[in-house]
């Protein structure tokens, strides 16, 4: 009986257009915490889902300024991991073959630009830069730390980071470049995310409606686990290298 991944990795050597979409559990192995994982320290006892509103911003934007400039500074920090390289190699892969590839993030941590993705769709924005609350001008170089919590902007406002808060709607670009690549693709890969934030989670049932076939990379079970074509459980700084591996030496042999 082959084994899962293998079986994966000759779908993916004939498939013609690819979507990945990632979560948190792609850049977990560079050492950034997950949604899901407790931060540690002064933030451990925060719960991101009430710190991750423009509610919580308008209530307390100093504390909300100082976690996201926290998580900003470790995103910087942080190093692409073999997992988000394997992505971008599959980027080259197919594209060097004509062939298609869509990279869907929901991460804010830009790892995948830092390991050589193309043009990753950032469905939730990033962290990296922030924006004016008042003209939304962004600031792409702001200092690291920023110095002051909250930051007012020259215009008078003050600076938020450039993500989308829940509640927030995603952009409007990101979206339909999301649902055309879904309609269009043969192979849906969800890699490192609890698939419980919508709209995000719900790309994978518009791929399956086109007739793609479905894949899974996850460390833990999840709510589509059962309903995917192939489900990997794993790290994906493990089994993504493995995977781009097998497919293309597999076309080379061909
Ligand atoms: C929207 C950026 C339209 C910020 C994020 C009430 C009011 C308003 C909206 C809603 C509502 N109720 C529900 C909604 C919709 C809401 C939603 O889906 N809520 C959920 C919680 C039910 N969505 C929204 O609000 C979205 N906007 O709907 O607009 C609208 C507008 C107004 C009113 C109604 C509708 C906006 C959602 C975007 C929120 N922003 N991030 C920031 O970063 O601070 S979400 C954030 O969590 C991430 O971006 C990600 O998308 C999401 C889920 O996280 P994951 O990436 O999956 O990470 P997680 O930790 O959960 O899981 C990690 C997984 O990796 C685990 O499964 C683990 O097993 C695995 N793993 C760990 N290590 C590894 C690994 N796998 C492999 N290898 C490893 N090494």
């Amino acid at each position: 009986m082959p084994d899962p991944l293998s079986t994966l990795a000759t779908r993916l050597a004939s498939a013609r257009h690819v979507v990945a979409i990632t979560g948190a559990g792609v850049s977990a192995e560079s050492n950034i915490p997950t949604y899901r994982d407790k931060m540690e320290g002064l933030w451990a006892s925060f719960d991101f889902q009430k710190l991750a509103t423009p509610e919580a911003f308008a209530a307390d934007p100093e504390t909300v300024s100082r976690w996201y400039d926290f998580r900003r500074t470790k995103c910087l920090d942080a190093q692409p991991n073999p997992g988000h390289i394997a992505l971008a190699r599959l980027e080259r892969e197919l594209t060097s073959r004509s062939l298609r590839f869509t990279l869907l993030t929901q991460n804010v941590d830009r790892l995948h630009h830092r390991a050589g993705s193309t043009n990753p769709i950032e469905l939730h924005g990033n962290i990296i830069h922030w924006r004016c609350t008042k003209t939304n001008t962004r600031y792409p170089d702001l200092p690291v730390p920023i110095p002051r919590h909250p930051m007012p902007s020259p215009a008078g406002g003050l600076l938020r980071p450039d993500v989308v808060w829940f509640g927030e709607t995603l952009s409007e670009a990101a979206v339909l470049a999301a649902y055309e690549a879904c309609e269009h693709c043969d192979l849906f890969l969800s890699i490192g995310t609890s698939a419980v934030v919508y709209p995000a989670a719900g790309f994978i049932q518009i791929a399956r409606k086109a007739g793609a076939t479905t894949a899974e990379i996850n460390r833990d079970p999840t709510p589509i686990s059962d309903a995917v074509d192939f489900s990997l459980q794993g790290n994906s700084g493990d089994i993504l290298p493995k995977l781009v591996e097998a497919a293309f030496d597999e076309a080379l042999r061909r």
